[in-house]
């Protein structure tokens, strides 16, 4: 069986280009985890989802505990034999969801409480339970509980904050049951606030983990933020660990983030915002559902060559999606997700050419032309 390990191939500035060996097989980093949240990727069949290319994909510890529970799906063979995704999986903690859907919510030094969403039962998660549930789940990745402070907290209780996850990462290690090709990542929090962020990497860094995830961004602070306080974060963090920047992003921030150092990126645009029509182009994003579309024979993305692009017309795709038929968004989907796996491979291969900054310029320009 494989170690659990990540190996740097090459770099180009703060990027690098890697391989996050699993116990369901290898990932090419930079990659991107689209987010199978309920044990399916919205709107996707496994099949299709690892036609896009994708190599491994996100569940949710939150959702997966209240429905359809942890002890059953490993009852059932654990979670890739119960969704049939058979390559690696990295399951959330459950501590950012419980505290973005649930009612009644606390927090306290032994974990978090609150009342589940779905059917209004209480329920308790602590960093041994939590760990314990992605054990059960069979996650290839386990995140460590933490919690996430939302924009705009002043230093004082970010610190406080930032400080308990600390305990509840060492916490998350112990409890954490070691074995050939799974991994337990801690996570970076800290705000906004520059010494709360070394502090929280130094401290994350001694500890040795098998790799470390920048939690807290992407909370409302904006693009410019983000990317300083990654600046600040990045050089912090062992250079030969993987770096998962949690919930991001758009295109733009995906590339940005890359450029300063990240390697893995999980986030629901994709799939979303093809629910609701919106489409991620070469040329910027683009919403089907726009009256312009109805007469026109093009393809989506000419430069794309999904199953969605090379078969559909505008006109078509922007019918199903008036219409509210089924077949909208997973034909959107699929090309979302699509065109983000292109994105990453592209990244990738210009990093391997040391080419990274003139890629992104080309990149850029391409979004900022707009639609024809
Ligand atoms: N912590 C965890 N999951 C997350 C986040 C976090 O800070 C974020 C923040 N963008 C998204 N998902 N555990
Ligand atoms: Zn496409």
């Amino acid at each position: 069986m494989t170690d659990f390990r990540w190996d740097k191939l090459a770099t180009d500035g703060m990027s690098r280009r890697g391989r996050l060996h699993t116990a369901h097989g290898p990932v090419e980093t930079p990659a991107f985890m689209p987010v199978g949240t309920a044990a399916t990727v919205k709107a996707m069949a496994p099949w299709d989802v690892a036609q896009t290319g994708a190599q491994m994909v996100l569940g949710n510890t939150y959702h997966l505990m209240l429905r359809p529970g942890a002890e059953r799906v490993a009852k059932l063979g654990g979670l890739h034999r119960f969704m049939a995704w058979d390559g690696p999986i990295l399951t959330d903690s459950g501590g950012f969801q419980v505290m973005s859907l649930a009612q009644l919510r606390q927090l306290d030094e032994t974990g978090v409480t609150f009342k589940s969403h779905i059917d209004g039962s209480t329920h308790a998660l602590s960093p041994e339970r939590s760990v314990e549930i992605q054990d059960l789940l069979d996650a290839d990745v386990t995140m460590q509980l933490d919690e996430c402070p939302p924009a705009g907290w002043p230093h004082d209780k970010v610190a406080d904050s930032m400080r308990l996850s600390l305990r509840w990462a060492e916490r998350c290690q112990r409890a954490f049951r070691e074995r050939p090709g799974y991994g337990l990542f801690g996570i970076v929090q800290g705000g906004v606030y520059d010494d709360l962020r070394r502090e929280s990497a130094r401290e994350l860094s001694a500890m040795d983990l098998p790799g470390y995830a920048v939690g807290g961004l992407a909370v409302g602070e904006g693009q410019a933020e983000t990317f300083r306080v990654l600046e600040v974060t990045c050089p912090e963090l062992p250079a030969d660990k993987p770096r998962y920047l949690m919930g991001v992003g758009r295109p733009d921030d995906i590339v940005g983030a890359v450029m300063r150092g990240i390697d893995m990126f999980d986030c629901v645009l994709p799939t979303r915002s093809g629910r609701t029509g919106q489409a991620f182009t070469a040329r910027g994003p683009i919403n089907l559902k726009n009256a312009r579309h109805r007469e026109d024979t093009r393809p989506l993305d000419p430069n794309c060559d999904c199953a969605t692009c090379t078969t559909f017309s505008r006109a078509y795709l922007h019918h199903l999606i008036r219409s509210e038929e089924m077949l909208g968004p997973m034909l959107l989907s699929r090309h979302n997700v699509h065109y983000y796996q292109a994105l990453m491979a592209g990244l990738r291969g210009a990093i391997e050419r040391g080419e990274l900054t003139e890629h992104a310029q080309a990149l850029a320009e391409g979004w900022h032309a707009g639609d024809i």
